[in-house]
């Protein structure tokens, strides 16, 4: 017997099927975030330092100068990576020769990745990019008291919709544009409330225009502060909350955004009793929204399980945000993206309805007892198995590549 039919043995007594959670895994597209590739710098705006409160720590080599060299190393993660996902790209990746700014972008800036995901298999989401930008340096964007300031983001935001649209449609698989804007303050401000109005007000002008809802998904992420915006962040977790279930839009939830002892897992299964669909930023905080690489943590179970257990995987848009500028950036999405998998793996192994109904009898020990045995099931094998089958290595294998193309590819970036 293979270590595999071993474990699918196992697995079977505790009434789960491996093939089915295989191939259930197999159908979850991930959106991997281009900008681990290149520390959020895009190529629009090349001399620009990346601002609005977030950072990439580090100076590895290597880092992608270009959409060909980014594309390229996206191409060798997914080659180490199972199974087909999605890019999320920032509207600051168009790729152009055009001197435009970001209130002028259209959907041909962006054939290229089109072009490119239709080649790859993968599909695409969008992000307007409303920071790294001298009409953010004030700290708002699109609740700046300024109408100059807060209409050109407005038209940002307006046309990244139709960007994302455009996306959805080429690659005939929903696309979700996500809104995220840095607007705070430092220090304690006297009005709260005024940025906020005026942050609804622009968001009601940017989702005024109706869009093909097969076709693009609108979410909105809060935060609770950023560096440069400790004591007040206008589009708080209530803000966006309160606006996306007024307006069917979707929410997003950044592992990062919240209290160091609060999680997002504990929120999904709230939101979603109030609204359709949502997006997920899953990231890694380490004492503050440090966007470290997604390890196979508590949390990153706990989401895993909270999705996959609740049957809302068809709902859910499950989206990596990390961006470690100290380690090689292919190996940072490899694991990322792996670990991913490997939590909705272990869910998917779980034999979800018995111990539902162990706790519906309200049999806690039994519940416990199971929740404890699986930790030490084999899943390690059903993922050797799916890795295999999926035609990447399992194990450690994908590392002598990342080394390879280290050695090959990224030393010759200068
Ligand atoms: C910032 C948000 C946002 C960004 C990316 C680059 O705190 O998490 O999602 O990380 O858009
Ligand atoms: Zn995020």
């Amino acid at each position: 017997m293979t270590r595999y039919e071993e474990a699918r043995e196992r697995y079977a007594v505790l009434g789960s099927n491996t093939e089915q959670a295989m191939e259930e895994l197999a159908k979850i597209r991930i959106s991997v975030n281009c900008w681990q590739g290149d520390d959020v710098k895009g190529f629009l705006f090349r001399d620009r330092d990346l601002s609005g409160g977030i950072q990439a720590t580090g100076n590895y080599p290597g880092a992608a100068r270009t959409p060909q060299e980014l594309r390229q190393d996206m191409e060798k993660a997914f080659s180490l990576i199972p199974g087909k996902h999605k890019v999320n790209l920032h509207s600051t990746y168009a790729d152009t020769d055009e001197k435009i700014d970001l209130d002028a972008i259209e959907p041909r800036h962006y054939e290229s990745w089109v072009q490119w995901a239709k080649e790859q298999d993968l599909g695409l989401d969008f992000n307007p990019t409303c920071f790294s930008h001298e009409k953010a340096e004030s700290g708002y964007t699109l609740s700046s008291a300024d109408e100059s300031i807060r209409s050109f983001w407005v038209e940002h935001c307006r046309r990244s919709r139709r960007v994302g649209e455009y996306f959805g449609k080429e690659l005939g698989q929903k696309c979700v544009t996500n809104i995220w804007v840095p607007d705070g303050s430092k220090d304690v401000p006297v009005d709260r409330y005024s940025p906020r109005l005026r942050l609804k007000q622009s968001l009601d002008e940017i989702f005024a225009e109706r869009l093909d809802p097969a076709a693009n998904l609108d979410a909105v992420e809060s935060k609770l502060f950023g560096i440069g915006s400790e004591s007040y962040v206008v589009g708080s977790h209530e803000f966006y909350m309160g606006y996306a279930m007024k307006n069917g839009v979707a929410v997003c939830l950044d592992a990062g955004h919240f209290h160091p002892t609060e999680v997002i897992s504990n929120k999904i299964s709230s939101l979603l009793l109030f609204s359709n669909e949502m997006l997920l930023h899953v990231s890694r905080p380490v004492r503050w929204d440090s966007d470290h690489v997604v390890i196979l943590d508590d949390e990153l179970q706990e989401i895993a399980f909270e999705v996959v257990r609740n049957g809302l995987l068809p709902r859910i848009h499950i989206g990596l945000d990390f961006f470690d500028a100290s380690i090689n950036r292919v190996a940072a999405w490899v694991i990322g993206t792996r670990n991913m998998q490997k939590a909705l793996l272990r869910a998917l192994l779980e034999p979800t309805a018995q111990m539902k109904q162990l706790e519906l009898d309200g049999d806690y020990t039994a519940r416990l007892a199971y929740l404890e045995e699986l930790k030490a099931m084999p899943w390690q094998a059903v993922w050797e198995e799916f890795c295999r089958r999926q035609n990447v290595p399992g194990g450690l294998g994908w590392l002598d590549e990342v080394r390879a193309y280290e050695k090959s590819i990224l030393e010759s970036r200068a």
